[in-house]
């Protein structure tokens, strides 16, 4: 059989066989594409959604895609994962920058971990060059837009083949 029709066969329980890819957003990425396009694109949340779900599928994922403005409501997800993710994308927006908390919770995870941002956060100021999630991550996607998350989901599902 070839491999893409093995990767879009769906078990009918909505599940497909690979399991599923869990794309976490953090604060104020909710109001994308109503401000700042040329630093963040002019694609909204909804948008990216979409290609996720579109690139998740194609490599024989699930997609669960999901967004808060509260640190711990990230942190409660992160958790959730261990069990329910087969491999995690973040952008945890400012937190990125800032929580600790996220950061130990993402060291709980055995799945590998996409850090994920729509602009290139080292050539911004100065306090975006911190990132507390990096150091838990497998790998890090910056600076490509909307783009930089479907970057993500094919890595984390490459990684998945290995
Ligand atoms: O580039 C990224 O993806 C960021 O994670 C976005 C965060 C920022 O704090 C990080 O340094 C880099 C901010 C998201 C703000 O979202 C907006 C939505 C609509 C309009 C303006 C900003």
């Amino acid at each position: 059989m070839l491999t893409g029709e093995l990767a879009l066969r769906e078990w009918g329980n909505g599940l497909t066989e690979r399991g599923s890819i869990w794309v976490l957003n953090g604060p104020n990425l909710n109001l994308l594409g109503e401000r700042e396009p040329g630093i963040y694109g002019g694609d909204s949340l909804a948008d990216i959604e979409v290609r996720c779900a579109e690139t998740a599928k194609t490599a024989g994922f699930a997609l669960d895609f999901r967004q808060t403005n509260h640190e711990g409501e990230l942190v409660a997800w992160i958790q959730e994962a261990r069990t329910g993710a087969a491999g995690l994308a973040i952008n945890a927006g400012a937190y990125t920058h800032t929580s600790v908390a996220v950061h130990d919770a993402l060291r709980l995870l055995d799945i590998p971990i996409v850090e994920v941002h729509l602009s290139n956060i080292f050539a911004r100021e100065e306090f975006r060059h911190k990132s507390y999630i990096s150091a838990a991550a497998t790998g890090v996607v910056c600076g490509f837009g909307s783009h930089s998350y479907v970057l993500a989901i094919s890595a984390l599902a490459a990684r998945m083949d290995l």
